[in-house]
């Protein structure tokens, strides 16, 4: 690791020492977090779009961005997801597909957390099997009309500028929609027991009408959101790390006080056991998050290594802290530690970005040459 990728992990360290720590649990709780705020200072420390160039984004490493995902998700999960869905969905999703004029437009706003931006793939009827979405884009004169629902869409409630991926005569097209635009509208779904310090919604196209400009030239077919989504999911193969050391951490300093027949917690062979194995999946997770850092910063890393990261390090990190709840008996359920909220976030990390079986069967066609999703 290079001193750039500490310093930056030790900003965002301290940040979420400082900023999240103290109030990540009454967040959670009332089920409320200020993006707004957040946004504004997360873009003040350069984590706003940090892996990509130009824009006034920072051009960091992948390995950076990774480290500071982990550090990120040590907080909450929530808050890695507000940054994920920012840097890697939607503003690389402009980056990488968008005009000049898009990218001038949004990308400096979106790095300085001045803009929110939301990313719009999943529906009701199709969240594994994007490829069949029902949302429609069709042209009227040099207009674009979309109509269509977008589900469980991070930010998309409070976002400036949502990313929403349709379908067109020419396949499935982007296109960059800001909320203000008449016929759009995002209700936030409630009553969540995962990802309670995030804002999740459905996003309504009710016959939005978009200039020509609107549309995200680069990107043609499906390949153009699976593209994004590997951005996001390889900030997961880190993150992921990250809640799973949080809970550990935790637990050590628990078990370490809690006197049980006479003794100590950690004094136990059985918790021996388990603090030695987590510790053990925590660092196999680790060299695996460093190595696909290291193929990605030369470029050369594949979508299918990318899901084997994501698939391992949410497994043992989900199996982490459930792992840590049981040495908490009965304190783990609660809100003092940190242990359950992060259980309970992993429930969603293991689902979105790609569901353990999809990465099981994306593993598995890249073995076999056989695609057994349908
Ligand atoms: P398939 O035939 O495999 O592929 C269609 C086209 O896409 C290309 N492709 C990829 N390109 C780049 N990266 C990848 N990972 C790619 N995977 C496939 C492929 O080469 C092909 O290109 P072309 O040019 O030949 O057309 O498509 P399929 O319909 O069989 O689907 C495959 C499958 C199931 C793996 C895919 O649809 C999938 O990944 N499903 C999961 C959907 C998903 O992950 N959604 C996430 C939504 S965003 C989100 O959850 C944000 S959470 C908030 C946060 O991050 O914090
Ligand atoms: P389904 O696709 O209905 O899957 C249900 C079950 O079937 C799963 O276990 C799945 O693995 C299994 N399954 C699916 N296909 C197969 C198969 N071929 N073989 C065997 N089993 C299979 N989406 C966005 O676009 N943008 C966002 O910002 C976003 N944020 C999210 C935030 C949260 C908190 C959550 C929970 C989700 C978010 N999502 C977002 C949606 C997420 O990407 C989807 O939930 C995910 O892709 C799975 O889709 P689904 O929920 O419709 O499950």
């Amino acid at each position: 690791m290079d001193d750039e990728s500490l310093a930056i992990r030790d900003v965002v360290c301290r940040f979420v020492g400082d900023r999240i720590r103290p109030e990540v649990a009454s967040w959670y709780e009332s089920g409320r977090i200020p993006v707004r705020e957040l946004a504004k200072e997360l873009g003040s420390i350069g984590v706003l779009g940090m892996h990509l160039t130009g824009y006034e984004c920072a051009g960091m490493s992948a390995t950076a961005y990774g480290l500071a995902c982990m550090e990120l998700e040590a907080g909450d999960s929530g808050l890695r997801s507000l940054v994920s869905v920012q840097g890697s969905l939607a503003m690389y999703a402009i980056w990488k597909h968008g005009s000049e004029e898009q990218k001038q437009e949004w990308l400096p706003r979106m790095a300085a957390g001045d803009a929110i931006g939301c990313f719009g793939l999943t529906e009701p009827d199709y969240g594994s099997d994007p490829g069949g979405m029902r949302t429609r884009a069709r042209r009227d004169g040099d207009d674009w009309i979309l109509t269509g629902n977008k589900m469980w869409i991070t930010n998309g409630s409070v976002a400036d500028v949502a990313v929403v991926w349709a379908r067109t005569d020419d396949g499935v097209r982007g296109f960059v929609v800001p909320t203000d635009t008449p016929g759009f509208s995002a209700p936030e779904i409630t009553k969540k027991l995962s990802l309670r310090a995030s804002v999740t919604s459905e996003l309504v196209l009710d016959e939005v009408r978009l200039p020509a400009g609107a549309l995200l030239p680069g990107a043609q077919g499906l390949s153009g959101p699976l593209s994004c989504l590997n951005e996001a999911r390889f900030g997961i193969v880190f993150g992921a790390l990250g809640a799973a050391r949080d809970c550990l951490d935790a637990t050590l300093n628990y078990a370490g006080q809690r006197e049980i027949f006479d003794k100590p917690l950690s004094a136990f062979q059985l918790t021996q056991a388990k603090l030695a194995d987590m510790t053990l999946e925590l660092g196999k997770g680790m060299l695996l998050a460093l190595h696909l850092g290291k193929l990605k910063d030369d470029g050369s890393v594949a979508p299918e290594q990318i899901s084997l990261g994501k698939l391992n390090n949410v497994r043992e990190a989900i199996a982490i802290a459930r792992e840590c709840r049981t040495v908490l008996g009965a304190a783990g359920i609660t809100l003092e530690h940190p242990v359950m909220r992060h259980a309970n976030n992993l429930e969603s990390v293991l689902t979105y970005e790609g569901t353990s079986e999809v990465h099981q069967l994306t593993i598995g066609r890249a073995l076999t040459g056989h695609a057994a999703f349908r």
